[in-house]
């Protein structure tokens, strides 16, 4: 087995903070920052720190955030206490505003710290990409979706994504926004509806009265009015339980190459949540290590700028696979790399199974059941397609 050494011909940054990686969101909720000290620490183990540029994310400034966010939110964001009492749990009075202190965006020690590492981290990443310093840039503490201009949502209280798409305008004409996690990107979505300098996609799980947040039906494309730029600029692919990796390769190459060809974006933001991958605690898909690296390679494959963020995620071995095997296909070594995990991976009882790998019998015992017919998923890229006559580059 040879070192892991630098890809040549281009760079692949890495930006994190273990500062932001020992803050808690509560005991019982799903959202570990640990998470990412577990990633890393799987991706260090391989060697793969020797082939990219790290470094030490700063804290992003009142000012950078106030790029996206109301003062008014960020104010109180800034000031807001921890409870010193946990809230009941059904949550029954949420009395604070902006949709902060309820149960899934509690109020916690250091949570506008843990915030401003996470956005941070994401324009740092921005920047490398606006100054042709990288050509993939990682930020896997981003990917913070839900959050919206005056609101937390979804366990996201900054959306580190826009303000880093923000960034990035500043030196690109178009940009293009993927996003793999398992819910609905809607505060991204939202965000840039009124420009058409933004396209959005984003596939997840539909089921309007059950699951978060609800939004982001096939037909739900962009405000549609004469005056709005930005309409039919929101591609959206509401998705069933159980979809495999063969179904979601072919919808994403598929609807992703079709809009790289029509709207010739000039860099891609990919968010790669990865509670879309089988077993994640709140997900429901049957997606593997696999299938979900599948499609950052395909966005590499563009031979755009690239941004990968985070997200979601909420099995953290499973995380901390996909991780690392899409920063190992980011550099280009994911053929060298062995399947078994390394021997002295710290934390490697974390792991259950020895392989970057595991069969959907390992994660799951029994897969989900497919509920994705594939004449639906035919519907869907037939939608898109018309949907994309009415985008002009
Ligand atoms: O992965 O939450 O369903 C990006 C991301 O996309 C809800 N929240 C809200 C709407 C009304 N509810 C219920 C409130 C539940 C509060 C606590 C949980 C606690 C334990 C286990 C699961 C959950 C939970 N919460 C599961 N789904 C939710 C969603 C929010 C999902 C956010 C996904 C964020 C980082
Ligand atoms: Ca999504
Ligand atoms: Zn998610």
């Amino acid at each position: 087995e040879s070192a892991i050494t630098r890809p040549k011909g281009y760079t692949v940054s890495f930006h994190c903070n273990p500062d932001m990686e020992k803050h808690h969101f509560g005991m019982t909720h799903p959202m570990k920052p640990w998470r990412l000290t577990l990633s890393k620490s799987l991706i260090y183990s391989y060697g793969m720190s020797f082939a990219m540029d790290n470094y030490i994310a700063r804290a992003a400034t009142y000012e950078e955030l106030a790029d996206f966010h109301s003062t008014d939110y960020l104010d109180f964001l800034g000031t807001v206490l921890p409870e010193p009492v946990p809230r009941d749990l059904e949550n029954q009075n949420p009395d604070l505003r902006f949709n902060l202190g309820g149960s899934d965006c509690p109020l916690f020690e250091g949570l506008y710290d843990y915030c401003s590492l996470s956005a941070g981290g994401a324009l740092d990443a921005a920047r490398k990409i606006c100054y042709k310093q990288s050509d993939i840039a990682i930020a896997w503490g981003g990917g913070l979706h839900h959050a919206k201009k005056a609101e937390a949502s979804g366990f996201c209280y900054i959306n580190d994504i826009v303000v880093a798409i923000l960034q990035l305008l500043r030196f690109h004409p178009r940009v293009l926004y993927i996003d793999i996690d398992v819910h609905h990107g809607d505060g991204v979505e939202e965000a840039f509806f009124s420009t058409d300098r933004v396209m959005t996609v984003s596939f997840h799980k539909y089921d309007p009265n059950n699951f978060f947040p609800g939004t982001g039906a096939l037909d739900d494309n962009g405000p549609k009015n004469e005056q709005n730029p930005g309409a039919h600029h929101a591609v959206n692919v509401p998705l069933n339980d159980g979809i495999t990796d063969e179904q979601y390769d072919m919808l994403f190459n598929t609807i992703v190459g079709r809009i790289v060809e029509r709207f010739r974006p000039t860099a891609i933001a990919l968010q790669c949540g990865a509670d879309s991958l089988a077993g994640d605690r709140l997900g429901r898909f049957n997606l593997q290590v696999q299938g979900h690296g599948a499609c950052v390679e395909f966005c590499k494959k563009m031979n755009l700028p690239l941004i990968l963020f985070g997200g979601g995620g909420y099995t953290p071995r499973n995380v901390a696979r996909a991780w690392t095997y899409e920063t190992s296909i980011a550099i280009g070594c994911q053929e060298k790399i062995s399947p078994m995990l390394p021997q002295h991976a710290p934390w490697r009882q974390q792991f259950r199974q020895d392989t970057l790998f595991p069969t959907l019998e390992q994660i799951l015992g029994e897969p989900r059941q497919n509920r994705n017919p594939q004449k639906r998923l035919q519907d869907i890229v037939q939608h898109v397609t018309e949907q994309l006559r009415f985008v002009q580059a």
